[in-house]
């Protein structure tokens, strides 16, 4: 499907540095590549109701990574899929009296607009579940004859991942069988299901059901995708057999990674899948994760819709270290609409401090597992100083608005 419209880059001077990051499998921080053409794979909205401010920080902590290797001279192939056909999805619209297909396609709609207005550089390729089941159905089926994968015997047509075909499962979450149950069964899994093998197999394929959407899958039946395959094969298909980054949520981090990275392994007989798992933190509001079924939801478009400046929106996501979950609140807000207007000021200033010495800060802070808060304190003492007067670098303005446009996508 159609992506989003990206803004210019400023090319900046010098080279940039190259990105180190937590990967979760390793549990540590560890170099991505430093040369050559980089992927990156990103776990995308399941379109049932607006974008959050929680997903805009996911998306934006992604933007940051592709800055970063762009500013050291990589070229970037970016990925992010759409779930434009999944339960939550055909229970909002039922709820709602709704066709699941103008749901999905308003709210991806809706999720362009905001992307491009927080000015995410845009992914290559921008893919719906939808649009890749041909791939996945052969995907599917090739699991099924490699005795990886198993259908039920009650008539049902659904088929599941045999996880004993992966013999590294469980080493991306780091998470022991009594933790994983639980999460499986709160994040879309089914540990209850009579007939599978292990109540942690998970779902490949879904038999059609009568009032469910379903697609023709050769061998396999009519029926429709399971979540975690979906995410494997669009990921397999357009960045290849291994990827540099595999990023989402840590809500994300199990069931979701763990079974596509242990599908994508088990198709390729390559491990492992992603050279680094990458998890933002949950950003949440009055105590609790924000998200569509808890209902405590701040939208990017009702923001916007208030005439926030969504830099404003960028800086104040920016402000916590990706990786810490943390919450939405007005004085986040406040503090930085204030950053925003004094950056703008001096941005405006005839003179600052060495602009040279600024940027290789904020390079430095980011390339450390994205210090966001180090990168915007050395911004804020460059600003500090540049509106007090003291540098005599009269280009030093201009690099300072270049910087933090290229690599923390804000606009001055
Ligand atoms: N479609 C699947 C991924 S394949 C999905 O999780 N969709 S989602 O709409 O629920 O979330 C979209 C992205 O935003 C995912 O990467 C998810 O991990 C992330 N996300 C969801 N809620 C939050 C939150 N409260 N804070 C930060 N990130 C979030
Ligand atoms: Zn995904």
């Amino acid at each position: 499907m159609d992506s989003w419209t990206g803004h210019e880059v400023p090319r900046l001077p010098g080279s940039g540095v190259p990105l180190a990051l937590y990967d979760s499998a390793r549990q540590g921080v560890h170099p991505t590549d430093p040369v050559g053409p980089a992927t990156m794979y990103v776990c995308g909205i399941t379109p049932y109701d607006a974008t959050h401010l929680g997903h805009a920080a996911t998306m934006i902590t992604f933007d940051l990574v592709q800055r970063m290797w762009r500013d050291a001279g990589r070229p970037v192939t970016y990925v992010q899929n759409v779930t434009d056909i999944d339960d939550p999805l055909l229970e909002r619209a039922a709820r709602d009296g709704e066709d699941w297909v103008v749901l999905a396609m308003r709210e991806t709609a809706l999720f362009r607009e905001d992307m491009e207005a927080l000015r995410l550089i845009p992914p290559a390729h921008y893919v719906g579940a939808v649009e890749s089941i041909p791939e996945i159905v052969e995907k599917v089926q090739l699991l099924l004859k490699e005795g990886a994968a198993y259908r039920l015997e009650d008539g049902t047509g659904d088929v599941y991942f045999d996880i004993t075909a992966a013999p590294r499962f469980g080493y991306e979450s780091n998470l022991t069988r009594e933790q994983m149950l639980p999460l499986f069964a709160e994040r879309g899994g089914d540990p209850q299901r009579a007939g599978k093998r292990d109540p942690l197999d998970p779902l490949l394929w879904r038999g059609a059901r009568p009032d469910e959407p379903s697609w023709p899958g050769g061998d396999l039946g009519v029926g429709r995708p399971g979540w975690h395959i979906e995410c494997t094969v669009i990921a397999l298909n357009l960045l290849g057999e291994r990827i540099d980054v595999q990023g989402g949520g840590n809500d994300l981090l199990f069931p979701h990674h763990e079974c596509s990275a242990a599908h994508a392994e088990r198709l390729t007989g390559q491990a492992p899948f992603a050279g680094h798992y990458v998890h933002a933190g949950m950003i949440g509001l009055d105590g609790e994760k924000m998200s569509k079924s808890k209902g405590n939801l701040v939208f990017v478009s009702r923001l916007r819709g208030d005439k926030v400046d969504p830099m404003a929106i960028r800086l104040a996501l920016l402000a916590g270290h990706y990786r810490t979950d943390r919450a939405w609140t007005r004085e986040l807000f406040d503090a930085a609409v204030e950053r925003l207007a004094r950056w703008r000021a001096a941005a405006s200033a005839a003179t600052g401090p060495d602009g040279a010495l600024l940027l290789d800060a904020v390079r430095r802070r980011l390339a450390a597992d994205l210090d966001t808060p180090g990168a915007l304190a050395a911004a804020d003492r460059w600003a500090q100083e540049a509106l007090a007067g003291t540098g005599t670098d009269a280009a030093a303005p201009a690099l300072f608005a270049d910087t933090v446009d290229a690599l923390l996508g804000v606009k001055l």
